[in-house]
């Protein structure tokens, strides 16, 4: 007989509840519940003698210490998540007979975990790199685990490459060096000696490496998988995640700036928009295929180096997802989460990609080393919402008291249970693809396309978005020692478009690539970034304040910012309160010295009477150089207009407060745009 049980939103919190400790008023005891006493001091022989062996609370309160550190994840070691639940909007029952695909309206318990690739589980945020975007969904099937990345693509065809893949971009191992970056010798090594990398490569370029936030980047499945619906009929279909609030990124020299000014920028991000009430929300979006239309394209559906343009294969959203709660405790959550991509639901499967082949092995395996045995699915963070029956037994960590005489099957003892159950049951069945082929190490021909893609790309792109590119091979070349690796790249990168080889290699000394230049007509409207939800919604902006300000005006102007959900700081000169002309106070949150003008979207110069001290005006112009030369937006009050008289009303992103009604209209509009472009030649 199969159990009844109801999964709704809260069904994770409350399997959760009861694991959580609260310390807080209790007295403090061992890990055997014995009371202690003294917690400063070791037992010693006397006051100035040696400690003694029979400490058992010293030994116990030490040795667990020691042991507090498990070995890092080999990739994505740096991360951070978050709990929350998927709302479906309408039933996928003609593709898919996953039951939380099912009901429109029906909300599903998910953690997400989004990282960094390259970098140890210490290293900065915002270094250029893919950022993964793993969701867990906690069904009434089981969990499914959509462990994607931002980027739609992947470097390599085939998994057996990964770890060659790993060894090129992570720091060299003669001297360590550099941390969580792809700007050296043996990743470009790497790339020109294994160019079905091209597409992505191009997209690790892009601004899509340096997201502003994690509430603004996009996720996707990558893989090509199967949607199986109850008549066993299969569609193969692409993942999306889409941000409600489009997808923006930082500039490079300011991602490089916030890595020493906030390493943990992304976190505090995630960590604090949700503890503010701003839940970041996602759009789930499928792209479906029926199985007929295997061979419609000039690609391969089945190579991870390919994109289904959304122009061509349009993308349906089918659902929302809602972040709206942190962790208790980042260890026991974040860092015990397992995910893999082999974690389905029946209804929904894989496909041949030989990529997602590989890492059907890769991702258990690499967690009976990370969580140190095979009951990492007991971890409350992973255990399932629905209930789990099997003859497993025994092993490192076991939690589950399995009672009863039989742990195997088939048996009489226990009636033959568990027992498998039938399609009708909820039994995973395999999608019965039709397989034969003779065994080779092969490439498939039709995976050997590999720059057509990577032209699509740089050719929807906008003016901008180029030439950040070439800036960025610029960067990751110049840091390149070896020579001859920075021609082969730029020859390699000739086939994409041979101007952009070429002005790289004029910024990096070698010669221009033997390519001409081939213009591309087909271009994605839907990769570029300038295309995007642009809204000034839980973007942050530093306000500058000193005493005599003007609070008619700047009182305002807050409340219009926090009325279209911006987010003031205050900064001044020292912590306390500054006051305006006519008494009225405002609260400094960060000084000159705690906070950089890198760390906001946007600035808007208050400053205060003519009193400000010679340090005061210096920072201001500090901050207006900064937050200028990295296209942001730039609001001046009507009193220090006169002061920074440095701009006219005509510059882009520069909103200067000579009529008030005016003014919050065109700075909300310009914080909406965010980067002004136009200051390109700056
Ligand atoms: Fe992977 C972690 C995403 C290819 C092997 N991968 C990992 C995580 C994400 C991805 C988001 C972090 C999960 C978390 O937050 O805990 N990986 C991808 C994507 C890929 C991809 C989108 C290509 C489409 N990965 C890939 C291959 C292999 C691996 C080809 C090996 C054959 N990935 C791993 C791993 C990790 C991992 C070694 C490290 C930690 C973990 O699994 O749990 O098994």
């Amino acid at each position: 007989m199969t159990e009844n049980f109801n999964v709704n939103e809260a069904s994770k919190d409350k399997q959760l509840e009861q694991y959580r400790a609260d310390d807080q008023g209790e007295k403090l005891t061992t890990n055997q519940g014995l009371r202690v006493s003294e917690d400063e001091h070791s037992l010693k022989a006397g006051v100035r003698g040696p400690t003694l062996m029979e400490d058992f609370h010293f030994r116990e309160k030490m040795t667990h210490f020691d042991h507090e550190r498990i070995p890092e994840r080999v990739v994505h070691a740096r991360g951070f998540a978050a709990h929350g639940h998927f709302e479906l909007y309408e039933s996928m029952a003609p593709f898919t007979k996953a039951k939380f695909l099912q009901e429109p309206g029906s909300k599903t318990p998910v953690f997400v975990r989004f990282s960094t690739v390259a970098g140890s589980r210490g290293s900065a945020e915002t270094v250029r790199d893919v950022r993964g975007f793993a969701t867990k969904f906690y069904t009434e099937e089981g969990n499914f685990d959509l462990v994607g990345n931002n980027i739609p693509v992947f470097f390599i065809q085939d998994a057996i490459k990964f770890p060659d893949l790993i060894h090129a971009v992570k720091p060299e191992p003669h001297n360590e060096m550099p941390q969580a970056a792809s700007a050296h010798d043996t990743f470009w090594d790497f790339v020109a000696n294994n160019q079905e990398t091209a597409h992505m490569i191009m997209w690790h370029l892009s601004d899509r490496a340096i997201p502003r936030s994690f509430r603004m980047m996009e996720g996707f499945g990558v893989h090509t998988f199967r949607f199986v619906n109850e008549e066993g009929r299969a569609h193969f279909i692409k993942f999306h995640w889409k941000p409600v609030i489009g997808v923006h990124s930082l500039v490079w020299d300011e991602a490089q700036k916030i890595s020493g000014n906030d390493p943990d920028f992304l976190r505090r991000d995630l960590w604090e928009n949700i503890d503010k009430g701003n839940f970041p929300e996602y759009e789930l979006g499928v792209q479906i295929l029926p199985e007929e239309e295997e061979f419609k394209f000039d690609f391969d559906v089945l190579d991870p180096t390919k994109i289904w343009p959304e122009e061509i294969v349009p993308v349906k959203l089918i659902g929302k997802m809602t972040l709206n709660r942190n962790v208790d405790n980042v260890f026991a959550e974040i860092e015990q989460v397992a995910f893999h991509p082999g974690h389905v639901v029946p209804g929904i499967d894989f496909t041949n990609d030989p990529l997602l082949q590989g890492r059907l092995f890769s991702y258990t395996d690499t967690q009976l080393i990370r969580l140190g045995g095979p009951n990492f699915h007991e971890l409350p963070i992973n255990r399932p919402v629905c209930p789990f029956h099997n003859n497993q037994r025994d092993g490192y960590g076991r939690q589950t008291i399995n009672v009863g005489q039989v742990s195997y099957h088939q048996n009489s003892l226990a009636g033959n249970t568990p027992s498998p159950a039938n399609p009708e049951e909820g039994g995973y069945v395999h999608y019965e693809e039709k397989v034969e082929g003779r065994k080779v190490r092969a490439r498939s021909e039709s995976f050997n396309d590999f720059f057509s893609q990577a032209k699509l790309f740089y050719n929807s792109m906008s003016e901008a978005e180029k030439k950040h590119i070439i800036d960025a091979f610029s960067f990751e070349l110049g840091k390149c020692k070896s020579k001859d690796v920075r021609q082969q790249v730029v020859e390699m990168f000739g086939n994409v478009d041979t101007e952009m080889a070429t002005s790289v290699a004029k910024k990096i000394g070698v010669k221009p690539p033997s390519s001409t230049q081939v213009n591309v007509t087909m271009s994605s409207p839907a990769l570029s970034q300038s295309n995007t939800k642009k809204s000034p919604e839980t973007r942050k902006v530093g306000v500058i304040v000193g005493n005599g300000y003007n609070s008619g005006e700047v009182d305002k102007v807050l409340n219009a910012l926090k009325a279209a959900k911006v987010q003031p700081e205050i900064i001044g000169e020292m912590q306390g309160m500054v006051e305006s002309v006519d008494g009225s106070k405002l609260e400094i949150e960060q000084t000159f010295s705690t906070t950089n003008p890198v760390l906001y979207d946007g600035l808007y110069v208050v400053g205060g009477d003519a009193e400000q001290p010679e340090m005061f005006r210096q920072q201001v112009l500090y901050f207006i150089e900064e937050t200028y030369k990295h296209y942001k937006t730039i609001g001046i009050s009507s009193n220090w207009a006169t002061v920074i008289d440095r701009f006219t009303n005509e510059e882009p992103g520069v909103v200067l407060a000579h009529d008030l009604p005016e003014f919050t209209n065109k700075f909300l509009d310009s914080i909406a745009e965010y980067r002004h472009w136009d200051r390109m030649g700056y």
